[in-house]
């Protein structure tokens, strides 16, 4: 697994073009690229730098539960989505604190404002998780994966849950071509806070077992897809024990896969190291799927490398 991951990463440094980017950080980029994964393998975290597994844990439960508010996320330790959120809040009325435009480039060249930065943001934190009111209004995202996937919006009133119609498809009509849930709405695009990267994926049922394939639109190589693999990977393993399937390959599609200008040097280090082997999933709950608890879930035998540290672009 680590290999097809460093192939990515080699692929992109050697064909990448050089293309602005919405968040002004400047990437190399190639367009359309898979990878595949046999689940029976081993779990695929990269084992060239350490993945957070709890933080993919429950961001993805955070997503079979239905929940848009980070309030979940930071209950859990968990801070991947903070600054997506922290933007609509500094962005409205209510925020009266000092400037934070431009606040992710400014935080990682500014030291001094990173201080600010991270002052304001402790503080957002502290009062999404303790002031449910203020988490309503600003702990919530909207339109993000959740909602698409269990409470997709009709015109005529009424949701759709994708995810348990798919289960439920998956058990009767296996064969079918059209196990698909897609997160991708046009109608709710254009107020996201972040439109959807894993825009679409299907299940493939063969011989016992159950196959992912994600078509991914946008690509953050260095620190989005390590995370987006084991993710979508552990999502196959928990519709699998829900259809009563083994598990198959995860195959996941890239569209404008990049590397960003400031995670280059990164990207090289992760190249000089050694591959080691792919840690084992666990899974011990009869909870279904939406009501697994976090503790449930782990992987064991993980021996990665250190961590490299990388800025995240908002
Ligand atoms: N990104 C990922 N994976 C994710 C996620 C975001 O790689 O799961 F949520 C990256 C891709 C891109 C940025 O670098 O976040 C989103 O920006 P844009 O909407 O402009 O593609």
């Amino acid at each position: 697994m680590t290999k097809q991951y460093q192939d990515l990463v080699r692929h992109v440094l050697e064909n990448g073009d050089k293309k602005t980017d919405r968040t002004g950080v400047g990437t190399i980029s190639t367009f359309g690229y898979q990878m595949r994964f046999d689940l029976s393998k081993g779990f695929p975290l990269l084992t060239t730098k350490r993945v957070p597994f709890k933080l993919i844990k429950s961001e993805l439960l955070w997503f079979l539960r239905g929940d848009t508010n980070i309030q979940f996320l930071l209950e859990n330790n968990n801070h991947i989505w903070d600054e997506w959120a922290f933007e609509r809040y500094v962005n409205s009325e209510d925020y009266t604190g000092p400037d934070m435009t431009d606040f992710g480039l400014r935080a990682e060249k500014d030291p001094e404002f990173n201080e600010i930065y991270s002052e304001e943001m402790k503080k957002f934190q502290d009062k999404v998780l303790t002031d449910d009111e203020f988490a309503k209004q600003y702990g919530e995202l909207g339109d993000v994966y959740g909602k698409q996937w269990r409470s997709w919006e009709k015109r005529d009133g009424g949701t759709i849950d994708q995810i348990a119609n798919v289960i439920e498809q998956i058990k009767t009509t296996p064969d079918s071509r059209r196990l698909i849930v897609s997160a991708w709405n046009p109608e709710d695009v254009p107020n996201a806070a972040l439109p959807p990267c894993h825009t679409l994926f299907q299940f493939y049922v063969s011989n016992g077992k159950l196959s992912c394939q994600l078509y991914q639109r946008s690509a953050d190589i260095f620190l989005g897809v390590p995370f987006n693999i084991a993710s979508y990977s552990l999502l196959t393993h928990l519709i699998a024990r829900e259809t009563g399937l083994e598990v198959g390959e995860f195959v996941h599609t890239l569209g404008d896969a990049h590397l960003y200008n400031n995670h280059l040097e990164q990207a090289e280090i992760l190249l000089s190291r050694e591959p080691r082997e792919l840690p084992t999933l666990h899974i011990d709950s009869d909870l279904p799927i939406d009501q697994i608890e976090m503790d449930a879930i782990t992987v064991s035998d993980y021996k990665p490398h250190p961590t490299i540290k990388a800025p995240i672009a908002v």
